[in-house]
């Protein structure tokens, strides 16, 4: 039987963290299925997958992709994947392990019990931060609190990009109009929700920088997010948000 919840891990170039995450997602107590959307990663991240799907058939699923088209759209694909296929919970996780996979069952537990969507947040209690360097931190941080002026929105952690999904939110954004692919695609995705009236809650998680494989942070992507949200809000005065379902 199929899950009620699917897990979506984009990858470029993570086969030293690729089978470890995905047996450790199909180790916990809730039966996860996992979508990843591979974008033709050079260092063979694909290969291990279709490997691994011999030993988890109807619960690990790959979608490749022929270039390195960023990460906003790479969720959007898998959005759509999951919508096709009806499944109630879907989640964003990162690949490197800064996202503890064991969070993906309080994040569902926050879904269950009445938000539309549950963000896995660093900033709700202090800042949650490990490994990362203090610029980087600083960086987040006050990136977020920047994100809270412009926006107006009341989130503490603006940039996170460990989430799950009500299976409506996605339903009722339109999916082809999110423009952002970096940071500013995680801003976007809540600033959306929210404008349709979603419940966003923020649940408080440990984030812990990549220990392997390498990062693909670029100033582009946060030129994009600094002018994107400014772009988005203004954007947004003539934006109607009321609901109708496009699946
Ligand atoms: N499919 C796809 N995945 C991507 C792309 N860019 C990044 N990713 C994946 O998205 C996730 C987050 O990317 P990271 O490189 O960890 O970005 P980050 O967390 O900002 O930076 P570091 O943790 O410092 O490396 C990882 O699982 C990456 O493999 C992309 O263009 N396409
Ligand atoms: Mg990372």
């Amino acid at each position: 039987m199929q899950s009620d919840s699917l897990v979506i891990i984009p990858t470029y170039n993570e086969k030293e963290n690729i089978e470890k995450i995905i047996r450790k997602v199909f180790s916990l107590s809730h039966g996860f299925e996992i979508l990843i959307i591979d974008d033709g990663s050079p260092d063979g991240t694909s290969q291990i997958v279709k490997t691994l799907q011999d030993e988890f058939p109807n619960q690990l699923h790959l979608e490749e992709r022929t270039g390195k088209l960023g990460l906003g759209t790479a969720y959007i694909h898998g959005f759509k994947w999951a919508l096709d296929r009806n499944y109630t919970y879907i989640f964003e996780m990162d690949a490197d392990f800064s996202h503890n996979p064991e969070d993906l069952i309080r994040l569902r537990e926050a879904c269950v019990k009445g938000a539309d969507v549950a963000i896995g947040s660093r900033y709700v209690k202090g800042v949650n931060v490990v490994n990362w360097p203090m610029g980087r931190v600083l960086m987040s941080y006050f990136a977020s609190m920047y994100v809270r002026l412009i926006t107006g929105i009341n989130i503490q952690d603006a940039t996170a990009g460990f989430k799950c999904y009500k299976q409506e939110v996605l339903a009722t954004i339109p999916l082809d109009q999110i423009k952002f692919v970096g940071y500013a695609f995680q801003i976007e995705m809540k600033f959306t929700a929210i404008k349709y009236g979603f419940n966003v809650v923020e649940v408080p998680i440990i984030f812990t920088d990549r220990t392997e494989g390498t990062s693909k942070m670029s100033t582009s992507i946060f030129r994009e997010a600094f002018f994107g949200v400014i772009q988005m809000k203004i954007n947004s005065w003539f934006r109607n948000y009321s609901r109708r379902l496009n699946a």
